[in-house]
């Protein structure tokens, strides 16, 4: 699954800087009819909209329509979880149209002493009961990938994989550092296969429809769709202090939370882990993955509208660091790996660089210099970055500077 198949233009792939294309980078600040902004008031009222909407168009498609909690149910809870330094709750959301149903669980940990705790809020790959040892963690009976380090056959998860995935979960730092964590399995969401029968989408088809038209959403934007969802959740929690409300994704997920917070205003802060591609690095560079590997890989992700650009980035009005100036002037940090190369570090901190542009006008400050930092040197800002040595991953160094920055900028 994570193996790439030897496809042309998987050998083109481009490693070398100096065969990087020079380009002109879409500036925020003129809107497509070249007018400059030169005020928060003006980019609220028509540079950001116009950027959202050509995002919503052709790159992660638009949600055919809102669609509202139906229940949502305590599944289980613990007020003495993790040897009694946390509060556990398990909440299942359930959705209805059409004639169908579609429910998802959130794992919530909660430090106990806080009476409405900042939470971070992120997917995981392979299930909740692979974030952690906690035998009371529930397995979902959701379509999974297969993957044999994880004991995934049959597309079913079970107890075989349980607390795989702590490695990437510093549960205990952050209920430690005074918040809470709140994950979800994705494929509950949306399976990550090109099926559009299944997941979310299927819920909200007109009569005869069957797959998404050319500018709604793939299989990211469903995602994105969950954790606003999430948030909807967050704010009935009494638990939880639902204006501080982190959205953490890596990879896929986190181009996902970069989604969802760009296209919902109540996500506090946001980070990006390794997002690359489609995320928080610029497509015009064409480094490492580029979009006419992803949409080939991954036709399901993106809207199919964002397939005009495949080779041809050249015609594309936009560029990522403005996906990123949406998220202004919220916290936001991109963090890359050095060994990443798939997922471009140079472009995800350039794009930051770009973005921050947009955070000068709310007098906020970001990457202020075009000097990429050396690796395990954070840039700490409202915008920050860094990039660690090692590989594709969130390691406990990732964690540690996200919760540093999110104490200085979101708490
Ligand atoms: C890769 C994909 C990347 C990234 C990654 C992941 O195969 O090419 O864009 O999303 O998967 O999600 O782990």
């Amino acid at each position: 699954f994570f193996i790439l198949s030897m496809s042309p233009l998987l050998s083109q792939t481009n490693y070398d800087e100096s065969k990087v294309p020079s380009f002109e980078v879409p500036d925020p600040l003129t809107t497509f009819k070249g007018k400059k902004i030169k005020s928060v008031k003006k980019w609220e009222k028509a540079r950001r909209p116009e950027l959202l909407h050509f995002f919503e168009n052709n790159v992660y498609g638009k949600i055919p329509k809102t669609l509202k909690i139906d229940s949502y149910n305590i599944l289980e809870q613990d007020d003495n979880a993790l040897n009694g330094k946390a509060k556990r709750k398990q909440v299942e959301l359930t959705f209805k149209n059409n004639g169908k149903t579609l429910s998802y669980t959130i794992l919530l940990y909660l430090p106990k002493n806080i009476a409405k705790a900042a939470v971070f809020l992120g997917y995981n790959f392979y299930g909740n009961h692979t974030i952690t040892e906690d035998k009371a963690v529930l397995i979902s009976s959701a379509w999974a990938n297969n993957n044999e380090s994880f004991q995934i056959e049959n597309n079913t998860l079970t107890e075989e994989s349980r607390g795989k995935r702590t490695n990437r979960w510093a549960v205990e730092k952050i209920l430690e550092a005074g918040y809470g964590l709140a994950t979800i399995y994705y494929g509950e969401v949306d399976p990550d296969k090109n099926d559009f029968s299944d997941g979310i989408h299927s819920l909200l088809y007109q009569q005869d429809q069957s797959r998404p038209k050319l500018d709604e959403w793939g299989s990211i934007a469903a995602w994105s769709w969950g954790m606003v969802r999430a948030l909807d959740y967050f704010e009935k929690d009494p638990d939880v202090d639902a204006s501080k409300v982190i959205s953490f994704g890596h990879s896929r997920l986190g181009k996902t939370s970069l989604w969802a917070a760009a296209t919902d205003k109540r996500f506090a802060g946001v980070i990006s882990n390794n997002s690359g591609c489609g995320g928080a690095t610029m497509s015009k560079r064409k480094f490492g993955e580029t979009l006419a590997v992803i949409n080939d890989r991954f036709p399901h992700w993106f809207c199919d509208n964002f397939n005009e650009y495949n080779e041809n980035e050249e015609a594309l009005p936009v560029d990522q660091h403005q996906l990123l100036a949406l998220i202004a002037p919220r916290p936001l940090y991109v963090a890359s790996a050095e060994e990443d190369q798939w997922a471009d570090p140079r472009g995800e901190f350039l794009s930051a660089h770009y973005a921050t542009q947009v955070y000068h006008l709310y007098d906020m400050e970001g990457i202020e210099t075009m000097e990429m930092p050396k690796v395990n040197e954070p840039i700490h800002n409202t915008v920050s970055y860094h990039i660690r040595t090692g590989k594709h991953d969130v390691t406990d160094y990732d964690w540690e500077n996200y919760i540093r920055w999110a104490n200085a900028f979101v708490k």
